[in-house]
């Protein structure tokens, strides 16, 4: 151990805070500082390539000043593990499904509204991005959490796997559907007669493979990535919602970062958006292909008819209401403000 004896005890004082600050910056001198991005997804899938892209941008823009370490699904825990993490701060940012909040933003919900966006996708991209009732008020809501969500986008519409057809509610009696754990997304899919169990997506390969659950939801490249395919049957192309995910910041550490930075991670998530539109279409198309060749596992894709949506739409519209009376009197006023946005897009 080195003793240093100080006659001057303001310069032992200086010596301390210096040595101190230095060693909060790695101790080097290097005034570099180091960000932990999780993601719900593994390498090469959207969410993952999301948060490098992101990374890497950060990384340019600050010459090397702020550096990001992206974290895959697993790496640090399973999506629930993950809104701990941020919330708490011991990672500073995470791509959330809003699914994996439901129990704590009651508000958040909405997303498990099936038919509640556009059918086109660009249209969604558009209103999530520009929606002052998801970007403001939204927000707030989960800002009372110490979450920040910077931005939502989507990751392709979302489709039905199973190994019966799945082309009319009836299809749904009894039908034990995996789903994220939201109490507004058990509640779609009991409207159509379901039986919802949640899990992780970690789980689900082998319960779908095992007949612990008979069916899932979730957009054609996770689909095909995670070879949820392979122990399905049927992938019903329903177009009944979007996935939608959030860019997420810790609020504490957001709000007390240095206005440069802080104002580079805005420019950065704001950038994002057209990328990650572009990333999720190309995949989604790569893996419908992927899914259509992929004869070892045959899939038989169907495509519903305008009239068999309208059957599945007839009955997630009262859903809304149960959203309004039973989930929460604010989250109906941002729902009724969205869907006020949402008409003018249309
Ligand atoms: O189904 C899920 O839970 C997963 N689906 C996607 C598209 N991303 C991550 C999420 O956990």
């Amino acid at each position: 151990m080195i003793i240093l004896k100080f006659k001057n005890v303001g310069l032992a004082l200086a010596m301390v805070l210096t040595l101190g600050f230095l060693a909060a910056c790695g101790g080097d001198g290097d005034a570099s500082q180091n960000w932990r991005f999780v993601t719900e997804e593994v390498e090469g899938q959207v969410q993952y390539v999301y948060a490098q892209e992101f990374a890497d941008r950060m990384y340019e823009k600050t010459d090397g000043e702020v550096q990001i370490d992206v974290y895959e699904f697993g790496g640090l825990g399973e999506e629930t593990d993950q809104v701990d993490q941020l919330m708490q701060g011991t990672v500073e940012m995470a791509v959330m499904s809003p699914g994996f909040t439901g129990d704590m933003v009651s508000e958040g919900q909405l997303f498990a509204l099936h038919f509640l966006f556009p059918d086109d996708v660009a249209t969604t991209q558009d209103i999530l991005t520009n929606s002052e009732a998801l970007n403001t008020d939204l927000r707030e809501r989960y800002e009372e959490h110490n979450i920040s969500p910077l931005a939502y986008w989507t990751e392709g519409a979302t489709q039905w796997t199973s190994n019966e057809p799945l082309t009319s509610p009836e299809d749904f009696e009894n039908f034990q559907m995996r789903i994220q754990m939201s109490p507004l997304i058990r509640e779609s899919y009991e409207a159509y007669g379901a039986d919802p169990q949640d899990m992780s997506w970690g789980e689900l390969y082998t319960a779908l493979d095992r007949g612990t659950v008979d069916g899932q939801e979730n957009p054609i490249f996770f689909i095909g990535d995670a070879s949820f395919h392979e122990v399905q049957d049927y992938m019903t192309i329903s177009n009944h919602n979007n996935y939608v995910a959030m860019t997420t910041v810790n609020t504490e550490w957001y709000n007390e970062l240095d206005d440069d930075i802080r104002a580079l991670v805005d420019e950065t998530t704001e950038e994002m958006q057209d990328w990650i539109f572009d990333e999720q279409q190309r995949q989604n198309e790569e893996f419908i292909t992927i899914i259509e060749e992929d004869t070892d596992n045959a899939t038989e894709i169907v495509e519903l008819t305008e009239e068999e949506r309208q059957a599945f739409r007839d009955i997630a519209t009262d859903v809304r209401e149960f959203y309004r009376s039973e989930v929460s009197e604010v989250g109906g006023e941002i729902l009724d403000k969205l869907e006020g946005e949402i008409a003018e897009h249309e």
